[in-house]
């Protein structure tokens, strides 16, 4: 009997740690830059070396079915972080420049303003590619992330040949854009480091990920990270440790050093005891950029890459990997990063923003194996319009194109289509493929020997009718242009610009 108050503490403690006490997981978004759906040696890339991304596939969940939502990076950015298409948030037509004007407007909610009032420390390194804007306004801080450390946009939208790669003697491949101010490393809505040292770039990331990750799980904080890297954009880069040390060139160098940064912060989470508590999910914002040629992704069996709506415009690799929690396997379900915010809401027990949403709760995917609610994706270009609305839409197995072009980014393959010659065209009977016969959407079944097409066409027409009916496209905040004096300058009152902003 004078063990019973013990059994009661006993109980109670257990209870509390279980179902009782919920403890919200903590979420890692690992987000890589023009990456193909062939790149990574789970996806079958023959000398890629990915061991990192691989072990979580193979522990994990693997997508086959899964798309970004624009063959670029800042509209493909702002709907996986706010689950809209980027036409609702204004993120066309094209991405943003160091001097934009625009960004992400500041009453979207993204995920990290989504978990912020559940007590969730957040925090992004990498590539944010929302804006800088007048007095910095769209920096991530502004918009529920509590800690930067990144570059605001691409790598390459500043001279890069101060920018060198290591050793120092190796040039980066090209010129990038001139006439610019060098690229920034931010610490919050402060410049650190202009210009960025690109060898010691991802060790610093690394380091700031581990620190955060093991800092939270001492205080017992749940904690969302976004990594959204500048691997493998390019000019690919990479540091001392794993410069030429892949089988694949600078591209495969690339690709290494995140892996190895992957590698760290699931590490950081075994060492610091929150791995079976913690969601991480994998993918990547846009296709291979097949004009780099081997410099470039690769998109697999996809047709075309990068700034394209065939499918190696905006498919992509995924991985989803929660010890304990999700079960190893290969999921074929219709998926997207605009799935992202309401699955991360659903697995916090945080409220949904009230907003139109597009994505779609992946619980009974990742936990269930079950079908994907979503039946459909939509498939805007880079530049996306009014006028023309999704140049392509997948219902199911099929995928019919309104419109097809190709890309000054997508030239180099011998498949004509992709090329920059391949202009704007207006299909009046949509090109249609069955995307699980035909994945390289090499066989239009919209001809006299199909007759049956023109049910699936119907069906697809009127989904797509529907879809536009309820689209509302926000301000083109791409479209307000740039401004020189906005471009992010460590030494504000020097001259001349753009050359004097360096600071060591
Ligand atoms: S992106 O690449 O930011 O990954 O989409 O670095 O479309 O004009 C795209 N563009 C610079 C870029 C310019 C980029 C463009
Ligand atoms: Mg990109």
């Amino acid at each position: 009997m004078e063990y019973f108050p013990t059994f009661i503490v006993l109980l109670a403690s257990f209870l509390l740690r279980s179902s009782f006490a919920f403890q919200p997981p903590n979420v890692i978004i690992l987000f890589a830059d023009d990456l193909g759906l062939g790149d990574l040696g789970c996806y079958g890339h023959p000398s890629s070396l990915t061991p990192n991304l691989d072990k979580i596939a193979v522990k994990g969940l693997r997508f086959t079915d899964f798309y970004s939502t624009s063959p670029a990076c800042s509209p493909s950015r702002a709907a996986l972080l706010t689950g809209r298409y980027q036409t609702r948030s204004g993120i066309y037509p094209g991405v943003f420049y160091p001097g934009s004007r625009g960004g992400l407007p500041l009453n979207e909610t993204t995920i990290a303003e989504v978990l912020n009032p559940l007590g969730y420390a957040t925090a992004i390194i990498g590539k944010w590619h929302l804006g800088v804007g007048p007095d910095r306004m769209y920096l991530p801080t502004n918009q529920g992330f509590d800690h930067y450390l990144g570059i605001p946009y691409s790598h390459d939208q500043g001279p890069c040949q101060n920018l060198t790669c290591f050793p120092p003697d190796i040039k980066c491949f090209g010129t990038c854009d001139q006439g610019v101010v060098t690229v920034p490393l931010f610490a919050n809505d402060t410049i650190k480091q202009q210009p960025v040292s690109f060898p010691d770039l991802e060790k610093s990331y690394s380091d700031f990920a581990t620190q955060f990750i093991m800092t939270n799980a001492r205080r017992k904080q749940p904690f969302f990270l976004y990594y959204p890297s500048h691997h493998t954009h390019y000019p690919q880069f990479a540091g001392k440790v794993t410069t030429g040390k892949s089988h694949r060139g600078p591209f495969g160098d690339s690709l290494m050093e995140f892996d190895s940064t992957v590698g760290d912060i699931i590490q950081a989470l075994v060492d610091s005891g929150v791995h079976n508590n913690t969601f991480v999910f994998f993918t990547a914002d846009n296709g291979p950029e097949l004009l780099r040629m081997s410099r470039g992704g690769n998109a697999g069996l996809l047709k075309c890459g990068k700034d394209t709506t065939y499918e190696g415009g905006m498919r992509e690799p995924a991985i989803a990997y929660w010890p304990g929690r999700i079960q190893a396997g290969v999921t074929h379900a219709l998926t997207s990063t605009l799935d992202l915010l309401p699955t991360v809401a659903r697995l916090a027990g945080a409220k949904l923003p009230r907003v139109q949403l597009d994505g779609f709760d992946m619980s009974d995917i990742l936990f269930r194996h079950g079908p994907s609610k979503r039946e459909a994706m939509f498939y805007y270009p880079t530049g996306a319009s009014e006028k023309h609305g999704p140049f392509a839409v997948r219902l199911g197995r099929f995928k019919a194109h309104y419109f097809t072009a190709g890309s000054i980014k997508s030239s180099t393959t011998p498949d004509q289509d992709c090329h920059e010659t391949a202009h704007l065209k207006y299909h009046d009977t949509p090109l249609l493929f069955d995307l699980e016969t035909d994945p390289s959407e090499n066989y239009n079944l919209a001809t006299p020997d199909h007759p049956e097409y023109k049910a699936v066409l119907q069906l697809i027409q009127d989904v797509k009718t529907d879809f536009e009916g309820g689209m509302v496209f926000g301000e083109a905040q791409v479209g307000k242009g740039t401004d020189p004096a906005l471009e992010p300058c460590c030494a504000p009152q020097c001259t001349p610009k753009p050359t004097c902003c360096s600071c060591s």
